[in-house]
């Protein structure tokens, strides 16, 4: 697996933002160093331990090895509808430019929002695409921008990505704990270790899994799913999702 390290573009602004949108479309992933930084690390971080003693919906647990063997919290879902911190994070221009200039104009919606956990212990998640996941969402046009709180490295499960794997459409799936691509070879991977505060960028057919976390850390990151605001629910009609236009018109 390749190293990308030290391949990420710089801060993102304005005529950069095209730049990562280019690479988003060419690659199917693209790298951002140093969106966060350490005043605002250290506040997600805050938020998260805060809302992890007082909130039991949205959580979802997993039998992690290792560790202290027991179930501990995976993921939390929709951290944005119930903490402004995320909803403005995700509101961020610097997160939304690139998003925009891949999903085209007019406004850019939030479709979920969910935390990483991976603790000491937490498993592989499995290669996946995202799209698969929400088949009711009709055109299936997703951008997600997954955040790392922490330094996210080799040994504690940083994302990989299977660059072009975007041009493939949707794939099947089976249905594990998790959804994984049937018959798929992650050899060919790309390892993206981030520093905390670093973020990626893939499209929702861009194949991508995290490996185990070997450390006694855990490794957190927020994920955002954005799309056109103009999307439907496949047969139903209305706005498919809870979350507000966080980018409203244009961007920019
Ligand atoms: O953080 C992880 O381990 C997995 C993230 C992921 O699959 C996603 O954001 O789509």
């Amino acid at each position: 697996m390749r190293d990308e390290r030290r391949r990420g573009i710089g801060k993102c602004i304005g005529a950069q933002a095209e730049l990562v949108a280019e690479k988003i479309i060419s690659d199917g992933f693209a790298v951002v160093r140093k969106v966060l930084d350490r005043g605002t690390l250290l506040r997600a971080r805050a938020v998260l331990d805060a809302a992890l003693r007082t909130c039991t919906n949205n959580v979802s647990k997993g039998w992690e090895r290792g560790g202290a063997g027991r179930h501990q919290v995976r993921k939390i879902r929709d951290i944005a509808l119930s903490e402004t911190f995320f909803l403005e994070l995700a509101e961020r221009r610097d997160l939304l430019l690139p998003v925009a200039a891949v999903l085209g104009g007019g406004g850019i919606r939030l479709h979920t929002s969910t935390v990483w956990m991976k603790p000491p212990g937490g498993e592989m998640k499995p290669p996946h695409q995202d799209a698969p996941h929400w088949l009711h969402v009709d055109p299936p046009l997703f951008v997600t921008c997954w955040v790392a709180i922490d330094d996210s490295t080799c040994d504690n499960g940083c994302l990989n990505f299977c660059r072009g794997s975007h041009r493939w459409g949707r794939l099947p799936h089976r249905r594990e704990t998790d959804l994984v691509v049937m018959d798929f070879d992650t050899a060919g991977g790309v390892s993206v270790p981030l520093s905390a505060g670093d973020c990626t960028f893939h499209l929702g057919t861009t194949v991508h899994w995290s490996g185990p976390n070997l450390t006694e850390s855990p490794r957190r990151g927020v994920a955002f799913a954005y799309m056109p605001s103009w999307v439907t629910i496949d047969g139903r009609g209305g706005p498919p999702s809870r979350y507000p236009i966080v980018g409203g018109g244009r961007v920019g």
